[in-house]
């Protein structure tokens, strides 16, 4: 649990037993979560259901059952079901006064489909709160899976969605993105063609999030307005469904059709959807008066977790690596991914999406350990110390060689590419790239400022200079996830991406998509008229309890240097790529 789990009861109990709350939840691949916050923004309750762990009866591993043939990833969505009320449960258990609760928001794995069936608007208003969600509503889903964010079956349709306005570089330019294999455009293509049947009995198509409103709202919930953009089928720029790509997808069942299961959605990310079902007031004691706010994908919520400033970058550093960035420039490029910012209009979220992370890094930590024949305590000790005992990029002075690398176990999707290893020397005085080794030792460093010069390059068009005659960086870089406890990462994420103001941690473990939901219900419910989430967050945001500077940001000469190894990396990277008959 986080630290700053604050014991309402160490107050004015009076006060705090009547003051409101706040729920975010969080349904992601493996768990779902539920974090209960008050108005000031402290975390009051945890609660937790982990689908392998604390399921009944599903053939699941790690929250999702695999077709290995097909390259499906996909999950029953009864197991959501029996999660909620498994983590109602713990919060009744925990002693939550559910009739406090005035809004609930949440996150949702982003592109993930639920299939509803005809009769799941009658099931979902006339629920018996004397028995379970799962035992009524197992039935509502013309399908019983969703599709999941790792599925990687939709080639082919990616194939017709990237070709059908004239190349990816125009779907990006549509919708935010090129196609990928988990958007749930090319997903819903290929689930209309092998299920053609059940499409048709299909009445509405939700996404994760808006399925997990949908429960508490008691009917179908529309669309969030940011993680819309997670399905090729938005045109951001039109802010509308794009009706050539819905004609693709809709095959000859027709738009009309398509529409009327996707159903339409509105602007204003803090919009009251309508107050919570009866079933959860009678069963669980919630208020009359509790509100739905639209819940939104995980990488949005993320970025709600704290009053992100435009410039300002997050990078979430788990198994995979995602960088996250608040902008008012919508810049799409067929590598990078743009959605509608879930709470401000005007604002975009800027977010890159790699599969190699935490894993790649881990396979180069037991290589230096073995090399070194030791393996401390702490297994990243040696990683870290050769890391920080290593020149910037392996160079004996600046006009030296680069040594440059491309480190990735899993096939990678920035840039698209198999799996393999690729190592170069730069030559910074005549720009020129020559293949080249490395010792075990020199790819400690080489992995971190690989992973971090990808990050440089691809948000570099998206920052400005912070004054000062500085040059462009973000303001703040805030680190999440597992490697953001590594001093070391933290110390080159700031020679490399820079940062006028530093390099900070969030002091809130893994929970940082659930905060960032139930803020957003914080806000929804509280903002005067007008008043912006950054403003009404930014106000009640208490900086010294949430996060931890841990590294200096932006360094003159270095911040330099590294700008030059960017040149050489992007040379790099397409040098592997036109080699591969990439390019
Ligand atoms: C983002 C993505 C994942 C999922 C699951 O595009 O696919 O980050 O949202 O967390």
């Amino acid at each position: 649990m986080p630290h700053f789990i604050e014991q309402e009861s160490d107050h004015s109990a009076t006060m705090a037993s009547q003051s409101p709350l706040y729920i975010g939840f969080d349904l992601s691949t493996q768990q779902l979560k539920g974090l209960v916050v008050n108005s000031n923004l402290k975390v009051v309750y945890v609660s937790k259901f982990d689908f392998d762990a604390d399921s009944r009866g599903f053939p699941i591993k790690k929250g999702v059952i695999t077709n290995e043939a097909e390259h499906e990833v996909y999950a029953p969505v009864a197991l959501w079901l029996q999660a909620l009320d498994g983590v109602l449960e713990g919060l009744r258990r925990q002693g939550l006064d559910f009739s406090r609760v005035k809004g609930i928001s949440g996150a949702g794995q982003q592109h993930g489909s639920v299939y509803w069936g005809e009769n799941a608007e009658p099931l979902l208003k006339g629920l018996d709160s004397s028995k379970s969600l799962e035992e009524q509503l197992s039935e509502a889903f013309s399908h019983p899976y969703s599709p999941n964010w790792q599925d990687s079956s939709t080639q082919k349709e990616c194939d017709e969605f990237d070709a059908f306005l004239g190349g990816a570089e125009k779907l990006a330019d549509a919708t935010g993105s090129k196609a990928h294999h988990r958007f749930t455009g090319p997903q819903i293509l290929r689930f209309q063609r092998k299920y053609p049947e059940v499409y048709k009995q299909t009445s509405r198509i939700s996404l994760v999030s808006s399925f997990l409103a949908s429960l508490f709202l008691g009917h179908i919930a529309p669309f969030d307005i940011s993680d819309v953009c997670g399905m090729n089928l938005w045109n951001i720029k039109q802010g509308a469904y794009d009706e050539k790509l819905l004609q693709l997808c809709a095959g000859s069942f027709g738009v009309d059709d398509l529409k009327r299961k996707l159903g339409a959605l509105y602007e204003d990310g803090g919009i009251d959807l309508g107050k919570i079902d009866r079933y959860f007031i009678e069963r669980y004691g919630f208020s009359a008066d509790c509100t739905i706010i639209p819940a939104t994908g995980d990488n949005p919520a993320t970025i709600l977790a704290l009053p992100l400033r435009a410039s300002d970058a997050m990078v979430s550093l788990g198994t995979s690596t995602t960088f996250l960035m608040s902008t008012p420039s919508y810049k799409p490029d067929p590598a990078t991914h743009f959605f509608n910012h879930p709470t401000t209009p005007g604002l975009y979220m800027f977010m890159l999406c790699y599969k190699n992370g935490g894993l790649a890094r881990e396979h180069v930590r037991d290589a230096v350990n073995d090399h070194l024949s030791s393996t401390p305590t702490d297994p990243w000790a040696n990683f870290d110390n050769t890391t920080l005992s290593t020149n910037p990029m392996g160079q004996s002075d600046p006009s030296a060689p680069m040594k440059l690398g491309l480190f990735f176990p899993r096939p990678e999707i920035v840039p698209n590419i198999r799996s393999g290893q690729w190592r170069y020397e730069y030559n910074p005085t005549n720009g020129t790239l020559t293949e080249s080794s490395m010792t075990k030792l020199d790819e400690a460093r080489a992995i971190v400022e690989s992973q971090l010069l990808s990050l440089r390059l691809r948000s570099r068009g998206l920052t400005t200079s912070p004054g000062n005659g500085m040059p462009p960086q973000p303001r703040r870089v805030y680190l999440v996830g597992g490697g953001s406890k590594n001093k070391a990462i933290a110390k080159l994420a700031g020679e490399i991406l820079g940062g006028s103001d530093g390099v900070y941690k969030l002091e809130i473990g893994d929970n940082a998509c659930a905060l960032g939901a139930a803020y957003k219900a914080v806000w929804a419910r509280e903002r005067m008229a007008g008043q912006t989430f950054e403003d009404l967050i930014g106000k009640r945001w208490r900086e010294e309890d949430f996060i931890e500077k841990i590294a200096d940001g932006y360094q003159k000469g270095l911040f330099e240097r590294y700008g030059v190894a960017v040149e050489g990396f992007e040379k790099m990277e397409l040098e592997v790529l036109k080699n591969e008959g990439r390019k």
